[in-house]
């Protein structure tokens, strides 16, 4: 079991100056933050990043929204955290997340649902590596 996953604070969380709250909400949930920047993604680059969702009818808009104003990509560390960050931020719908999850109180909607997680420690690792080489993981 791998014990770091991956995160983005999405671009309507960022832009509206949730970034600190969110972090301080990730941090008092015993992550250790071992990699983070603030990136513009290309609409390449989010189409890459979702490619498995290509075949999706939300990808276009998916991609489309993902690019529209920065994130925070970030990786995390913590015993079992991929499992532990999925509960931290809740349901994929913040209307099904759990009351005091990052979803719930910080999403818009599912589309604009505020924070990515990665769901195994596969893909953890594949979307580690996308974002950050080895040199900038401490
Ligand atoms: P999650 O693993 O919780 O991020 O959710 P998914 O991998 O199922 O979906 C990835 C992203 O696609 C979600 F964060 C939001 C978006 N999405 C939609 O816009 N519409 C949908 O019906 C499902 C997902």
């Amino acid at each position: 079991m791998s014990n770091i996953t991956f995160t983005m604070i999405k671009p309507e969380a960022v832009a509206a100056g949730n970034t600190g709250a969110i972090l301080n909400k990730i941090e008092g949930a015993g992550f250790r933050i071992v990699a983070m920047k603030k990136v513009h993604l290309s609409k390449e680059r989010a189409g890459e990043f979702y490619a498995v969702h290509s075949e999706r009818p939300f990808y276009g808009e998916l991609v489309d929204y993902m690019c529209e104003s920065p994130i925070i990509a970030a990786i995390l560390e913590k015993d079992n955290a991929v499992a532990d960050f999925r509960t931290l931020i809740g349901a994929t719908n913040p209307a099904d997340a759990a009351e005091g999850t990052i979803r719930a109180e910080f999403a818009e909607s599912l589309a604009k649902n505020a924070v990515h997680g990665s769901d195994s420690d596969e893909n953890a690792n594949i979307e580690a590596d996308f974002h950050f080489s080895a040199e900038e993981r401490f």
